[in-house]
């Protein structure tokens, strides 16, 4: 039969969904089988326990989101979106280049991307509605919500819509609650954020997905404290930036770093303010991890090309 993963625990052991949208675990038949949640696998009934399912095969994968793993590789982390959902909130204290990193990965997968602002309801310190202003400002969507209070779900609900949407960010912004919140039978487990670190505590620890009512399909995943996509050539990093892409059509050399080349339109922009200097700086430092990983893993140049 054909069906769909919407939860892997361990490395061999899935919840697979058939077609009537019955929940099945399974395991997976033969060691090198790599699946995530997302994927489209052909599977059927364990013949020896007719409780559990045993995943035969993979279904080709559409937009993937990965994560460069520190061998070096692109590791696939969940499977077959149309959007990402980066949830930042006003604590814990927002990592923009996190952030960045992960529209940049949604670019270079092709899907969608928006930025939900959680726990809208304590107020929007002036340091977070001036970045926020930024990426509104390149053509990215920000919807406030709030998982307890008024401004609600309703926006988050009318952005996610028929899609597969997955649910990222640091630990703590309250993933888990907006999936609750939209889908109450979910029961995802959450937890305060720690008083100390003002940091979440990792609660989420496999991503899950579940239906929506609107008939698309969200993804909660684990909070993390850094993340970093598949990069792709050096000369194309700056495709997962719009507006650095965007002035880059000005620039003199067509593999312009915009690093120290001259007539370089992407710095001038920089220069003047039009594209805001973190946003450069986020750039520049996935640059250099592109250049350092080129370097280090020489043999995998070009290969985890996301696309
Ligand atoms: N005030 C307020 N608190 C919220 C809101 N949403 C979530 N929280 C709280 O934030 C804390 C963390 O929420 P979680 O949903 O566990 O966060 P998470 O992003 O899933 O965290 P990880 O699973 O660790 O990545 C909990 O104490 C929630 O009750 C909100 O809209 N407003
Ligand atoms: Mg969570
Ligand atoms: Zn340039």
């Amino acid at each position: 039969m054909d069906g769909r993963v919407v939860a892997r625990h361990g490395h061999h052991q899935v919840e697979v969904e058939d077609g009537a949208g019955r929940r099945v675990p399974c395991r997976l038949h033969g060691r090198k089988l790599l699946v995530v949640c997302g994927d489209g696998v052909r599977w059927g009934y364990d013949a020896a326990d007719p409780a559990q399912g045993i995943v035969y095969e993979l279904t080709p994968r559409r937009a993937t989101l990965a994560r460069l793993a520190s061998s070096g590789q692109s590791e696939p982390v969940v499977a077959n979106l149309t959007q990402l959902v980066a949830v930042v909130a006003p604590l814990p204290v927002p990592d923009w280049f996190v952030i960045d990193r992960y529209l940049a990965g949604a670019a270079w997968c092709g899907i969608r991307a928006v930025i939900a602002l959680n726990k809208a309801e304590l107020g929007v310190p002036g340091a977070i509605a001036s970045e926020l202003a930024v990426y509104t400002a390149v053509g990215y969507r920000i919807v406030a919500t709030s998982a307890r209070a008024a401004p609600g779900i309703g926006a988050l609900a009318a952005e996610l819509g028929a899609n597969i949407s997955v649910l990222v960010g640091q630990s703590g912004t309250g993933k888990s609650s907006l999936l609750n919140a939209l889908v109450p039978e979910a029961r995802a487990v959450t937890q305060e954020i720690s008083v100390a670190s003002e940091e979440g505590r990792h609660t989420t620890t496999t991503a899950v997905l579940h239906r929506l009512a609107t008939g698309g399909d969200l993804i909660d995943s684990p909070g993390v404290r850094d993340y970093s996509p598949p990069l792709p050539a050096i000369r194309d990093v700056g495709s997962g930036f719009v507006e650095i892409a965007r002035a880059a059509a000005g620039c003199r050399f067509q593999d312009c770093l915009h690093a120290r080349e001259p007539a370089c339109t992407v710095r001038a922009a920089v220069e003047a303010g039009t594209i805001h200097g973190r946003r450069f700086e986020s750039y520049r430092r996935l640059v250099e991890l592109a250049r350092e990983f080129a370097a280090r893993f020489p043999e995998r140049r070009g290969r985890d090309r996301v696309r």
